[in-house]
């Protein structure tokens, strides 16, 4: 089943259930606001402790500065920050009332007034914007875990939130109990139990580690590798990034007149330069006479000192264009990083994930309302949850993390690049990059399904570890029948061509019908396929030009929107082969090897 079959049978199921309760205004109306959110953008959840920077991150993601931002504790509201084609402001109130406030342009200001309005008169606000940051997907800032407003309404207003979420953007400057309690809290919806719900961690505020300075982000990135491999953490979280966030959206939404008064900063002396670094007083205050104090202000608050400090180092050694400056800022800052996994893990399996949503809403109906006749619709429920790939792909990543199934190296590495665990196309779950052959990944998914056969006859695994292999033989053959269909679809593109070609020289070869078989995948390659860069990433933009009509997936908007061109295939690698470097120690077939993340 791909991803979007899966999609479609979630659909049908909701569909039906919507069907057998239509004499129930209340509980079919609240269905069929899910079954709408099926074909809207992927919502992701920007939840974290108060003040913990989820507006600045959001900005910075976005691209825009749309969420209002503060030293003091504003955000009590849910806020949901989604695309829209003119600047509008809804407010929901607990009672189920929608009043629409009506904007010209959305002011931080306007939002923060409504942002510090009590949870019981508000219960969400939803800012609609045409910023194309948002096209693929809708933020929703939770008010902060442990806050006043989220102790006020107790947990379940945010449960509530986050089971409208897709997936989960978890901000912490360093992880406590209360945020391993909120994660858990999370996995623990009934549905996220059999299919965890997916989610990232950022370390916030990355700079501000130990005692800030230079060294900050190398030090956040060490504590992140700690945790990175520590079970409790893991079973509840994939992936843990420092990030600046505040770096990011000074970046993001940086202006030519910042970038000007960057410069004439950077070409003073160095003598002057650091004296002037030492504090935001001297900064601020001191007197230059090329560079107003206004804008210097405003520099000093929007980059931060370590901001500051990095571009400066840049532009001095040579990083003079801006969109080189801005891009090797997004990147120090962690936001490159955060957005490709942001894209991996949420964008690239948003039908699995928006299938996820639409099964925990039947299953939420059909607990809360149970009535005789329910028992058809929960055995396909239970039958969907039980015989879907995707999710028997998330669980297995999220058993692998967790610990609790390890293979030995290399193959713990392996199993999770074959399920997708750093992208799922074709080329990312085989290691290859972007331009590798399709007779070649074929080749690579069948060397791939041996391996993995061999695993499967292996007796030291014990049962979760035979079913663990077996959801990796099935994703390997996936690949292959993906493969096998890639050619066809070459072969038909070609067509056109290779018929031209045979008009002007009717003793030229024919491509040959193509017909791969998984065994032998090389041995079926036709011609024209082998001059074909891979095809495979295809069908997947199709999907998700459907799921976001106005942006496909291609376009999925980067920090610093178009200004930044960052190759995806290098980050993806990187992190790949850091992982199969780190890969867990212990003989080649023995389960019980320890897993390194
Ligand atoms: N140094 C530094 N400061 C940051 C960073 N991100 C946010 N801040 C600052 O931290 C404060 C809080 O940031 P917000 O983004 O408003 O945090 P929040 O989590 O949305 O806060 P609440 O919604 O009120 O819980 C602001 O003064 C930000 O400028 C960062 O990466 N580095
Ligand atoms: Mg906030």
């Amino acid at each position: 089943m791909t991803g979007e079959a899966l999609l479609d049978r979630a659909r049908a199921l909701l569909i039906r259930t919507m069907t057998f309760y239509r004499d129930d205004p209340r509980t079919s109306t609240w269905l069929r606001g899910r079954l709408e959110r099926l074909d809207q953008p992927l919502r992701i959840a920007v939840s974290g402790r108060v003040k913990a920077g989820k507006s600045t991150l959001i900005n910075a993601l976005v691209g825009a500065e749309l969420a209002p931002t503060d030293a003091e504790e504003r955000t009590q509201v849910s806020t949901f920050y989604q695309y829209g084609p003119e600047p509008k402001i809804l407010i929901h109130t607990p009672h189920g009332a929608v009043q629409n406030v009506p904007v010209s342009t959305l002011d931080a200001c306007t939002i923060r007034d409504l942002q510090h309005w009590r949870p019981d008169e508000v219960s969400r606000l939803v800012i609609e914007s045409p910023t194309p940051g948002l096209q693929a997907i809708t933020l929703i800032e939770t008010p902060g875990v442990a806050s006043a407003a989220v102790q006020e309404t107790g947990r379940s207003a945010l449960a509530q939130i986050l089971s409208e979420a897709d997936a989960v953007l978890y901000l912490t400057r360093y992880p406590r109990q209360t945020d391993l309690q909120f994660l858990q809290s999370v996995n623990e919806l009934q549905t996220a139990r059999s299919v965890p719900i997916s989610t990232i961690v950022a370390f916030s505020r990355a700079d501000e580690t130990g005692s800030g300075g230079p060294e900050a982000l190398q030090a956040a990135e060490r504590i992140a590798e700690r945790y990175r491999n520590d079970p409790t953490l893991r079973s509840f979280a994939q992936h843990l990034i420092p990030v600046v966030g505040l770096l990011g959206q000074a970046v993001a939404t940086m202006t030519d007149e910042e970038f000007t008064a960057l410069g004439n900063l950077a070409r003073l002396s160095q003598n002057d330069l650091e004296a002037l670094l030492l504090s935001a007083d001297r900064f601020i205050n001191s007197k230059i006479e090329s560079i107003p104090g206004t804008i210097r202000q405003q520099l000093f608050e929007r980059f931060g000192q370590f901001g500051l400090e990095r571009a400066l180092t840049l532009l001095r050694s040579g990083t003079t264009e801006p969109k080189k400056l801005r891009s090797a800022l997004l990147e120090e800052s962690g936001l490159n990083s955060l957005h490709e996994t942001v894209h991996q893990q949420f964008v690239e399996r948003q039908d699995a994930l928006r299938a996820r949503s639409a099964m925990l809403a039947v299953d939420m109906v059909l607990r809360a309302n149970p009535r005789p006749g329910v028992q058809q619709l929960r055995g396909e429920f239970e039958r969907l949850l039980a015989n879907a790939h995707e999710w028997n792909e998330l669980r297995l990543l999220s058993e692998l993390d967790s610990g609790q199934v390890r293979f030995a190296r290399p193959l713990q590495a392996e199993a999770k690049r074959l399920l997708g665990a750093f992208g799922t196309s074709p080329q990312e779950r085989l290691g290859r990059d972007e331009t590798t052959l399709t007779a070649d990944l074929a080749g690579e998914a069948a060397a791939a399904l041996a391996r993995w056969r061999v695993q499967s006859v292996n007796p030291l695994h014990d049962r979760i570890h035979r079913e663990a292999v077996r959801t990796v033989l099935r994703s390997c053959e996936r690949l292959i029948v993906n493969q096998a269909a890639q050619p066809a679809q070459a072969a038909q593109a070609a067509q056109p061509q290779a018929a031209q070609a045979q008009a002007a020289q009717p003793h030229a070869a024919q491509p040959h019908a193509a017909q791969p078989q998984a065994a032998q995948p090389q041995a079926a390659q036709p011609q024209a396929a082998q001059h074909q860069p891979t095809q495979a990433a295809q069908p997947q933009q199709g999907r998700r030009a459907r799921s976001a009509p106005s942006q496909d997936a291609q376009s999925y908007p980067r920090p610093g929107q178009t200004q930044i061109v960052q190759p995806r295939s290098e980050p993806r690698q990187g992190r790949r082969r850091r992982e199969e470097h780190q890969a867990p120690q212990g003989g080649p077939d023995s389960p019980g090897a320890h897993s390194r993340h």
